[in-house]
């Protein structure tokens, strides 16, 4: 087996347990897929609150946002031959789809690393309006100069699509809309220009022709994005057989940017690989993992909400050690330690 991770004994840090839900008519289904940074001394995750409504017999209820922000649920009849429920994220009804749990950003700090408090000062971020009316996922964290970067799925039957939101406080949030169109998710904007343009990977999906590939953008000013290009496809017979994307913000070695994505295949078994992109032209992929790096090997990322993945889309790098969090089985909150070098030694050209 190729899983260097080392993971933390206290796994998981975090379980739905651990936190209270935004409202007492939800209840936490999942703690998962932080975003993470570090402000005022102290390691922050922005972690996904996946919440569902408390269920009835026989019903199948899913809460989505009103056009005033406020949750709203809906109920289908277990029974009802046009409903389909086969995958506990997504239900179908009448060729229309609802998630099961709607997911909302919420902070919490730490000193060591490891163990996690809410703070009251730092309140959750919530999806607002007609794009997020199914709630806001994933959050990658990108600190550019004095600022942090927030990009996140945005969850609407309208499709899914790229959210971003800027602040420097983490009080004071300014929303800059939708910059990626659907279908398109997992944006790691990277932590520096290059040349004087901001660049960033996304995952745009296209099922015809094409797939779910990892794409490389440019822009001047972190809002605007263009000169899109293809750097990472899935592989036939491999961990990332189905689709893939981009973990946190690119880290910046010697040898490259090494940035860290999740592959899955087609049974929806999630592991980790990692690509390494030339430093000056980020468009030109240097070398790319042939196994994966992590794989849902311990139990708490085997059995679970969604069990066989572990996804990552925040880490903490200090010299040559990366502390990454991740989420295991859509369920829990957990983190494992690499070394850049061992990562490095396993990527072929
Ligand atoms: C998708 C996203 C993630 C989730 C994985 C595994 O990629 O919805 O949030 O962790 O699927 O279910």
């Amino acid at each position: 087996m190729s899983d260097i991770a080392i993971r933390d004994s206290k796994n998981p840090l975090l379980s739905p347990k651990d936190l209270q839900p935004s409202n007492q008519n939800m209840i936490i289904e999942c703690l998962l897929n932080p975003g993470v940074f570090e402000f005022d001394g102290k390691t922050w995750l922005l972690i996904r609150v996946a919440e569902r409504t408390v269920q009835k017999d026989g019903i199948l209820s899913v809460p989505i946002y009103n056009e005033k922000g406020q949750v709203e649920i809906i109920d289908f009849d277990k029974n009802d031959p046009k409903l389909n429920d086969e995958d506990s994220r997504v239900i179908n009804y009448d060729s229309v789809d609802y998630l099961t749990t709607i997911s909302h950003l919420r902070l919490v700090y730490s000193d060591d690393g490891t163990n996690f408090k809410e703070s009251p000062e730092y309140p959750s971020l919530f999806g607002e309006g007609e794009y997020e009316s199914y709630g806001i996922e994933d959050c990658r964290v990108a600190k550019i100069e004095d600022t942090y970067y927030l990009t996140y799925t945005m969850v609407s039957a309208n499709g899914v699509g790229v959210g971003l939101r800027t602040t420097k406080d983490w009080k004071h949030f300014n929303k800059k809309g939708m910059i990626l169109s659907p279908h398109n998710k997992d944006c790691a904007i990277f932590e520096e220009r290059i040349n004087g343009k901001f660049y960033a990977l996304h995952r745009p999906s296209s099922p015809e022709l094409g797939g779910n590939y990892i794409w490389l953008s440019e822009s001047l000013d972190g809002v605007y994005w263009g000169n899109h290009k293809c750097v990472a496809k899935t592989r036939e017979g491999k961990f990332d057989s189905k689709r893939l994307g981009a973990g946190a913000a690119p880290i910046k070695t010697e040898k490259g940017w090494l940035a860290i994505y999740h592959g899955a295949t087609e049974e929806n078994r999630y592991c980790l690989g990692a690509i390494l992109l030339d430093l000056n032209n980020p468009s030109i992929v240097l070398a790319r993992s042939e196994e994966p790096l992590m794989e849902p090997i311990a139990a708490y990322e085997q059995t679970g909400f969604f069990g066989n993945v572990v996804f990552t889309n925040g880490h903490i790098v200090k010299g040559d050690t990366i502390t990454m969090y991740y989420g295991a089985s859509d369920e829990f909150v957990c983190s494992a330690q690499f070394s850049i070098k061992e990562i490095l030694k396993t990527l072929k050209l």
